[in-house]
């Protein structure tokens, strides 16, 4: 149907989570179902931007936190959507052309993350992202802190730590406590092929509905 617009979908949850994977196969999904669905990912480290990030992350650099919860905010709010790889239109764009874009972490990453950071309150780390395009459906992987320790990969980066997980995830559940949004819990501990049926079936009718309502603002 002509001027239906596309959903907001985020996956978020703890690192390891399978938010990548579980993203990745979700636009896969909704596009062979004749959507049109594309992925972005906060951050995109291969844009300039994301590889300082990317450098932070990868405990490469010491001395650049105070930008980088700063610059990965303007990001998400930036009219060339950087970090997302080359000048792409904003996600409202996108969203008005009919596209339902699925999103590998969003607003709530950065508050988590940066608020389990010591001298970071909840408020004051969701003052950046105030505003921005409120999303339709919120889903969070739950998966057990021991479980997501024990996936590939994991104590590598800067933040891989089990005390800095678990300041974060109760970040996370203080987000999830404000009910004017879309969250949906969706427990990550099972197949890849479960987790995302059930992504998928949320984000069906999330798609469906989203057509018939307007875009929201986050936190306001
Ligand atoms: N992260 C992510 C932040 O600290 N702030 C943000 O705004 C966002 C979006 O970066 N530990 C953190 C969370 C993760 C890391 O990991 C990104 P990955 O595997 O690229 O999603
Ligand atoms: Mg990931």
């Amino acid at each position: 149907m002509a001027g239906r617009r596309g959903a907001l979908i985020v996956l978020e949850g703890v690192d390891r989570a399978g938010k990548s994977t579980q993203s990745r196969k979700l636009v896969d999904a909704l596009c062979a179902a004749g959507h049109r669905a594309e992925l972005l990912r906060f951050p995109e480290r291969s844009t300039e931007i994301g590889k300082l990030l990317a450098s932070y992350l990868e405990k490469k650099s010491e001395d650049y936190f105070e930008t980088v919860s700063v610059k990965l905010s303007s990001c998400r709010r930036s009219t060339r959507t950087c970090p997302v790889p080359t000048s792409r239109p904003l996600i409202k764009e996108k969203l008005s052309q009919g596209i339902t874009l699925v999103v590998d972490r969003y607003a709530f990453s950065g508050v988590a993350f940066t608020s389990a950071k010591e001298n970071f309150s909840l408020d004051w780390c969701k003052q950046p992202d105030t505003g921005l395009p409120k999303p339709d459906l919120v889903v969070f992987l739950e998966l057990q802190l021991a479980e997501a320790a024990a996936r590939g990969g994991f104590g590598l980066e800067r933040y891989e730590s089990g005390a800095f997980q678990q300041r974060a995830l109760q970040r996370f559940q203080q987000l999830m406590g404000d009910v004017t949004l879309p969250w949906k819990t969706v427990d990550a501990s099972r197949s890849i092929e479960d987790v995302h049926g059930e992504i998928r079936a949320l984000s069906e009718d999330t798609i469906q509905a989203a057509a018939q309502k307007p875009l929201g603002e986050l936190w306001t």
